[in-house]
């Protein structure tokens, strides 16, 4: 029997991590019946003309969508297919579908969406519209009927990674990522969901705070040979948190160490891991390469940290970045502000702690993003009940960005917005890697600004940003 053709695609986003959701749908699928081509809108200078060409006899789209400017290109991309190929299956999952499934039945022009994670559901699907079968009986599916009724399936099981074939890299350009991303860092990613519950986060919504993890044994394996045959010189894991399992992390040392291949490695850590591992489990991950932490501090101000339920404490926060500067382990630790209602204390205590961070080690920033109500969270609904609605559209929710003017938390007052935009800017300049001899007065100013918190009269920003003003993103 000839193989059926399905192209899976990648809509244009900012940044250019490779597409491990569409590999792992792709690794799901019975190689011998099934013909499967990835595109990646980021790699295309036309990106809906290279997905039309590439739909040429094909019998499924497959299309994984984020909340926000993915949609838009989304909607684009599958109207486009659908008018040239309307016999084509349109298929959307991922993340914004996953969590209003509903609405994107109805509002775009698509047969089938994904809930939850993709590797069984997709493939049962596609044998479904392949042999006939009952899409209301499909788990992790929601589908429209010929009859053009919305089906729901029971909600899709968490795969089993161990049994699942490894992600075919071989599907994707490898080099293109590389060339992209500028370094020879490759994605990888050995586990699925979280346990922890934080209220402005959609993974406990979409993942139930369950958790699978492959044996490290396998990730070892994979990693060594993926390393190799790619000549990555990093690897930056995407797992939502990484150091979920002590147990496996050590394993997964002694399979790194039994691959013999050396690579500097980023993963999440959440700052209550940090602080209650081991420092000699924290030493070995760094002599086997781990090289940067990524860590969600998101607000200084306790308080605040029990309202979003981060369960983790500040004293946490402290303990972990001594370890991290004194193995010489960079971190980015992550600050939201802007939650609805929060108190100018709270931003003023993140804004302190990250000055702190910062002055700590040079290898550690502190990004500070204003709070945007990702949808799916009981923060955002908190939003809502501000005054501030949220998208009823999917149209309005494919204008919904984290970046441009209105990702500002608009509920903010104003003049504690301003101080966090200065701040970020004074901050960025203050301190990190040496800087050439003619900067050095930006970098004298903006310390003293930094340090005295006094930033009224910013003269350095605007001259700056007159002479590089800053890249539009998506
Ligand atoms: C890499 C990444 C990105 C990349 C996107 C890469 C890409 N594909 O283009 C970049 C850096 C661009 C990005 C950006 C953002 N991201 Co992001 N990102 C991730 C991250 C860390 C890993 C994604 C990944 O590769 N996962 C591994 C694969 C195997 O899982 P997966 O992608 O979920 O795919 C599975 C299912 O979703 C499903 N599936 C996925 N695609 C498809 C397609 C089809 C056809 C089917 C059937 C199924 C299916 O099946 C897959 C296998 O089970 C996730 C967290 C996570 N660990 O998943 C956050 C995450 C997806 N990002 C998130 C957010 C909030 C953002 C940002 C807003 C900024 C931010 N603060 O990170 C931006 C904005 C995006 C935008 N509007 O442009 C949220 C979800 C938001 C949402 N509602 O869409 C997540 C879940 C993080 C979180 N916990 O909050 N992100
Ligand atoms: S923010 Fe991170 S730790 Fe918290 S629920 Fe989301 S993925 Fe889990």
């Amino acid at each position: 029997m000839p193989r059926r053709r399905i192209v899976l695609y990648n809509p244009p986003t900012v940044f250019f991590t490779m597409p491990l959701g569409l590999l792992a749908v792709a690794s799901g699928l019975d190689p011998a019946r099934w013909d499967v081509e990835i595109v990646d809108g980021r790699l295309h200078r036309e990106p809906v003309g290279t997905l039309l060409a590439a739909l040429d006899g094909a019998d499924t789209l497959g299309i994984g969508v984020l909340t926000g400017d993915p949609i838009r290109h989304a909607l684009e991309a599958s109207r486009a297919a659908r008018s040239r190929y309307p016999r084509l299956h349109v298929v959307w999952g991922g993340w914004h579908p996953s969590l209003f499934p509903e609405s994107c039945l109805r509002e775009a022009p698509i047969d089938a969406v994904v809930v939850g994670a993709g590797q069984r559901a997709f493939s049962r699907l596609v044998e479904a519209w392949a042999g006939g079968g009952d899409l209301a009986a499909l788990p992790g599916v929601a589908a429209r009927t010929p009859g053009g009724e919305i089906v729901h399936g029971p909600p899709g099981e968490l795969p089993e990674l161990d049994a699942l074939p490894p992600l075919d890299y071989g599907r994707i350009d490898v080099d293109a990522y590389f060339a992209r991303k500028g370094r020879r860092q490759l994605d990888y990613i050995g586990s699925v969901g979280c346990r922890f519950r934080c209220a402005f986060c959609a993974d406990p919504q979409v993942y139930q705070r369950s958790w699978t993890g492959m044996t490290a044994d396998r990730m070892g394996d994979e990693l060594s040979s993926l390393v190799r045959r790619h000549r990555a010189h990093e690897v930056a894991f995407q797992d939502e948190t990484f150091f979920t399992k002590r147990s496996r992390i050590d394993e997964l040392c002694d399979a790194l160490l039994r691959g013999g291949v050396a690579f500097r490695w980023t993963a999440t850590l959440r700052a209550d891991q940090g602080a209650r591992m081991p420092v000699s489990l924290l030493e070995r991950c760094r002599d086997l390469g781990f090289d940067h932490a990524i860590i969600g501090v998101e607000s200084a101000y306790e308080p605040m940290l029990k309202q979003i339920r981060k369960d983790v404490r500040m004293d946490q926060v402290w303990e972990t970045a001594s370890r991290l500067r004194d193995l010489g382990i960079g971190a980015t630790w992550n600050f939201i502000v802007g939650f609805a209602g929060e108190p100018e204390e709270s931003v003023m205590a993140s804004l302190d702690a990250a000055r702190r961070l910062r002055a700590m080690s040079p290898r550690f920033r502190t990004p500070i993003f204003f709070y945007k109500p990702y949808p799916g969270s009981p923060t955002a609904e908190a939003v809502e009940r501000a005054g501030f609605p949220l998208p009823r559209t999917l149209e309005g929710w494919s204008r919904f960005d984290f970046v441009g003017a209105d990702a500002r938390s608009p509920w903010m007052d104003p003049r504690l917005r301003t101080r966090v935009e200065r701040f970020g800017f004074y901050q960025d300049h203050a301190y990190g890697a040496p800087t050439p001899p003619w900067k050095w007065p930006l970098r004298v100013a903006a310390r003293l600004r930094v340090e005295t918190g006094r930033f009224g009269m910013p003269v350095e920003k605007l001259l700056v940003e007159r002479l590089r003003p800053s890249e539009r993103l998506s």
